[in-house]
């Protein structure tokens, strides 16, 4: 078993009909999916998620993005899974991502930036546990 990572495809990446696309690059890269939900947010849900961005200025402004349509949410498990998730999704900003990234094909700005990958194990942790129970990781 290697670590865990937890994403997000982000509303506009799921209305715009790119989930399959996206999660064929993920399995593509290596990475196996444990668990695996579409869900639509609510303002007070994406607002606990994104907590520690609470004192930022885009705070309120990522909260309604994020809580106005639904999301697919996964865990995800390969041997080194932060780091080469973070390689694979590309920089937050869209402009910064590298060729080949899921960013650089699928966001259309920094704040609709299409998929959300944890920045640590710990936070992939917590993350995986907001979203997921037990009995819903395989
Ligand atoms: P990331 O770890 O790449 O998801 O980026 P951050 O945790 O720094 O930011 C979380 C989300 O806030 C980003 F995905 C997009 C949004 N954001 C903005 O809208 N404006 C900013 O200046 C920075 C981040």
């Amino acid at each position: 078993m290697g670590n865990i990572t937890f994403t997000m495809i982000k509303p506009e990446a799921v209305a715009s009909g790119n989930t399959g696309a996206i999660f064929s690059k993920i399995e593509e890269a290596g990475f196996r999916i444990v668990a695996l939900k579409k869900i639509h947010l609510s303002a007070e849900r994406a607002g606990e998620f994104y907590e520690v961005h609470k004192e930022r200025p885009f705070y309120g402004e990522l909260v309604d993005y994020m809580s106005e349509s639904p999301i697919v949410a996964a865990i995800l498990e390969k041997d080194n899974a932060v780091l080469d998730f973070r390689t694979l999704i590309g920089a937050t900003n869209p402009e910064d991502a590298l060729e080949g990234t899921i960013r650089k094909e699928f966001a259309t700005s920094l704040a609709m930036n299409a998929i959300h990958g944890s920045d640590s194990d710990e936070n992939a942790n917590i993350e995986a546990e907001f979203h997921f129970s037990a009995n819903e990781r395989f």
